[in-house]
């Protein structure tokens, strides 16, 4: 089954929105195989956002990812990289679909809440940055899984 890469940041944590974010996740379905509430290192928010290296916005954005708690997540489920982007919604909050949460949530692409990987290859690499294979939690069924026969 395929996996993404989420992270609520810290607006999200601050803000008091994390248990109406991850019930988007599990509402639809998909399993939580993987979460941890943390601070990000300098160097991971670097590894983590290498392709905006040298952007205008680069420095605000490591500043603020390492400004508070973020909660890291690992979801699976069927087509799930795409699922989670249109449950998060498009990067500016004035252009996302209403019901995504940047759309429901978010009023600046600076504090857009929650990041979400998307590709299978940042996916697999975001995945591996941020959690170790000890980390994912696989070994329950979904209530979903169990109606599928998954
Ligand atoms: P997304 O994949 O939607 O999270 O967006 P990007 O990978 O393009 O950007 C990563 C983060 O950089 C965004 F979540 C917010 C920040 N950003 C800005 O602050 N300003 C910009 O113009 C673009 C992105």
């Amino acid at each position: 089954m395929e996996r993404t890469f989420t992270a609520l940041k810290p607006d999200a944590v601050k803000r008091g929105l994390m248990g109406k974010i991850i019930e988007r996740f599990e509402q639809k379905g998909y399993k939580i195989v993987a979460m941890k509430m943390m601070n990000v290192s300098k160097e991971l928010a670097a590894k983590h956002y290498e392709e905006h290296l040298g952007k205008p916005f680069y420095n605000d954005l490591i500043n603020y990812i390492t400004s508070g708690p973020v909660v890291a997540m690992v979801v699976e489920g069927e087509n799930v990289i795409l699922g989670t982007r249109h449950i998060v919604g498009k990067t500016n909050p004035d252009e996302a679909d209403v019901g995504s949460i940047r759309a429901d949530f978010c009023m600046t692409k600076e504090y857009n809440s929650i990041h979400a990987s998307d590709s299978i290859e940042s996916a697999k690499r975001e995945i591996s940055l941020w959690f170790r294979d000890d980390e994912i939690c696989d070994n329950y069924k979904t209530s979903l899984e169990l109606l599928m026969g998954v």
